[in-house]
């Protein structure tokens, strides 16, 4: 038998962290999370990641497609937040925003992560970002990292 898996550490790994700015209350304790992962966990130097903000959750997947066409990294870590409201506008947001980064990971070969939050409420992004549920940021990163790990094992 033979078993791939990857680890979370990859200190020679370029990422690129895409994030809205839209509810950035919350996104940027989700790149706050990010960070430490990507840093303390992964063992990414500060000189590998670019950070990219763009206006909202909508717009992530476009941002993300140009940043991987560059070819100037490993790894895309998508961070926002869609919280539901009253009028169905949340769905078009998240629908499109999600279908449209993992079409840019396999149209590019690049792991995309969705540390994109779609809740309810602002008390459940509050608490998916650093606070009782984890941070999802966080979850992002090391995903991406153990990702382009196993990828790599794959292809050799
Ligand atoms: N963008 C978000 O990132 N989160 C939201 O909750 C949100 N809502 O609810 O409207 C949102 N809208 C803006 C959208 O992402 C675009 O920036 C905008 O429609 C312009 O294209």
């Amino acid at each position: 038998m033979k078993l791939i898996e990857g680890a979370t550490v990859a200190p020679n790994a370029k990422v690129a962290i895409v994030i809205a700015r839209f509810n950035s209350f919350i996104n940027d304790s989700l790149l706050s999370g990010a960070l430490d992962a990507l840093q303390r966990q992964g063992q990414v130097s500060d000189d590998n990641i670019t950070i990219i903000r763009c206006p909202g959750a909508y717009e992530l997947p476009l941002v993300a497609q140009f940043t991987a066409k560059t070819d100037r990294y490993d790894a895309i870590i998508a961070l926002g937040a869609v919280i539901r409201g009253g009028t169905p506008h949340f769905e078009y947001v998240a629908g499109e925003c999600n279908k449209g980064l993992a079409q840019v990971a396999l149209d590019y070969n690049i792991p995309v992560a969705f540390g994109v939050l779609t809740v309810d409420s602002i008390e459940q992004a509050i608490e998916r970002a650093g606070t009782k549920a984890g941070n999802k940021g966080a979850e992002a990163a090391l995903s991406v990292l153990e990702m382009v790990n196993v990828l790599a094992q794959v292809e050799s």
